[in-house]
């Protein structure tokens, strides 16, 4: 009897506790963050080794998460980058996936799915905050109407964006397809040929350029900075650079606000430090490398100011936060900002070769960091691990079958469980691809500039094949094409068959 009765309350204790308790964390829907970074080089955050700078904030994330060694973006520019984080598709598999200009059109098919969406479908609430540069409507933009299609036709159900980049009109921010703060009696019209008849240009007119223009950015000057494309009207909707970082902060905090009660993605796209460089005065000289240092501060002082809002609401147990940079660093990128003449020490690519633009590894090799406050140990992952991957990995985490895009699911590689990444992995610059095999990387061969000496930056094409062994040569100086016949044989075996018949723009040169 006595026994009986222990157990019909053990039995009662437990349904009670299944009732009452909140369900184990893994069950529960996290929220997720991105937070993406624009050009920002695997060396420069203090947590991937700078000496020169300190990234307090985003130091936190890296010593209280996973910081990955060998995270890659899918591209070594941003388009192709952006558009494999939200569709887990190959860049170089979409001819249209190249840095666009601010009036190109949408380059994600509204039917294809896409992260937002896959979240979407599993409950979660989506927003995007801060850079797009995936185009924008099918063809002409009217941009005093409702811009469409856009983020909200490919699963965000909220957006609050820039359409191109920093240094490309429009020069305003887009509500959910709507130009924020436009006045109809001034309307916008943007033209990427030709200027409009009697406005001012970088190219001609100097003496009203606050920044000067290095390489293109010589059309229309807004605030003072040249601009790539032609503008006009809209002065009311015109946004202020150096509020920017401000502005796309206190959207992204309002967003966590105002959906802390629902499971909710936001895609929180960041400016810096993408040219033009344009840090609030209370950043100026801050970092004593020039803008794009302070912007990097600037930046960093956002991201724990977030992180502080999600702490207030309570979120940050029940947040997977995923840190990184659509592709590698840059100095001079178009503008003279003291850029390269304030460097002093600091290296923005860390050990690695190239940069932006580049095949080498400072192209698409990123400072990658996912933050989970009880769920994720703090390590560091040695792991190849891409953005792309992030689709099938959360699609996982939020329980639904992976869609079959070439995104693979390493979700307990990304949540500190596994040290498995991926065996292979096709990187992409400027519509030329390279092989991560193992520790080994392969350049085939390629016509163009070895340097793209306006940014001053190794870009990787060779007239012969180019293999290094980045466990042993991490910075590539050492080319063991001819050294290692087999293994090359073997890299490109793999690569034909990942690249398969893609119709790609740019082919390798035949092997000789
Ligand atoms: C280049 C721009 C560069 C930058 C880049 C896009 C010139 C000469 N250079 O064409 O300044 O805007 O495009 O960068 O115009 S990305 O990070 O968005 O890919
Ligand atoms: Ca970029």
């Amino acid at each position: 009897m006595k026994k009986e009765f222990f157990t019909f309350l053990a039995i009662l204790f437990l349904a009670v506790g299944c009732t009452h308790h909140q369900p184990a964390k893994n069950t529960v829907k996290p929220n997720i963050v991105i937070i993406y970074m624009d050009d920002l080089g695997y060396g420069d955050l203090s947590c991937y080794g700078a000496t020169e700078l300190s990234t307090p904030n985003i130091d936190a994330l890296a010593s209280g998460g996973l910081r990955f060694t060998n995270g890659y973006a899918s591209s070594a520019t941003c388009t192709p980058s952006r558009y494999a984080l939200l569709t887990g598709i190959y860049p170089w598999k979409n001819k249209n996936a190249k840095i666009l200009a601010g009036n190109a059109p949408l380059i994600i098919d509204t039917a294809q799915i896409t992260l937002p969406k896959l979240l979407r479908k599993q409950g979660y609430h989506t927003g995007i905050i801060g850079k797009w540069h995936l185009g924008l409507g099918s063809g002409q933009v009217d941009w005093n109407e409702r811009i469409t299609p856009g983020p909200n036709e490919v699963g965000f159900d909220e957006s609050y964006i820039m359409a191109a980049t920093q240094d490309r009109v429009p020069t305003v921010y887009i509500d959910n397809g709507k130009v924020d703060g436009l006045d109809k009696s001034d309307p916008i019209e943007v033209n990427y040929h030709k200027n409009f008849d009697g406005q001012p240009t970088g190219k001609k007119n100097p003496e009203l350029c606050e920044m000067k223009w290095h390489h293109g950015h010589n059309n229309s000057i807004v605030n003072g900075i040249p601009r790539i494309g032609f503008m006009k009207g809209g002065e009311s909707a015109k946004w202020s650079d150096v509020d920017m970082a401000n502005h796309f902060l206190e959207k992204a905090k309002a967003y966590v606000k105002a959906h802390k009660n629902e499971p909710f993605f936001l895609y929180y796209a960041m400016q810096q430090p993408h040219v033009p460089r344009t840090p609030n005065p209370e950043f100026v000289g801050k970092s004593g490398m020039g803008p794009r240092g302070d912007v990097i501060l600037e930046a960093d002082w956002c991201i724990g100011q977030f992180i502080q809002a999600l702490e207030t609401e309570n979120l940050l147990e029940n947040t997977l936060i995923i840190f990184s940079s659509d592709n590698g660093p840059v100095l001079n990128d178009g503008y003279y900002d003291d850029a390269v003449e304030k460097l002093g020490n600091h290296k923005p690519t860390g050990p690695l070769r190239g940069g932006k633009y580049s095949l080498f590894e400072a192209g698409t090799r990123i400072p990658l960091i996912t933050y989970w406050k009880g769920e994720i140990e703090p390590n560091v992952s040695d792991a190849v691990v891409c953005q792309m991957d992030l689709m099938a990995s959360l699609a996982k985490l939020v329980g639904t079958t992976e869609p079959t895009t070439d995104s693979q699911n390493f979700l307990d590689t990304f949540l500190g469980k596994s040290e498995k990444g991926r065996t292979e992995l096709i990187l992409e610059a400027n519509s030329k691809t390279a092989l991560r095999k193992g520790d080994w990387l392969m350049i085939p061969p390629y016509a163009g500039p070895a340097i793209n000496k306006k940014v001053n930056i190794e870009l990787g094409n060779a007239p012969e094949y180019q293999l290094y062994n980045l466990k042993l040569d991490i910075g590539q100086q050492n080319n063991v094409a001819t050294a290692e016949p087999e293994r090359l044989q073997e890299m490109i075996k793999t690569y034909n068959s990942l690249i398969g018949d893609v119709n790609m723009k740019t082919r390798p040169l035949k092997l000789k």
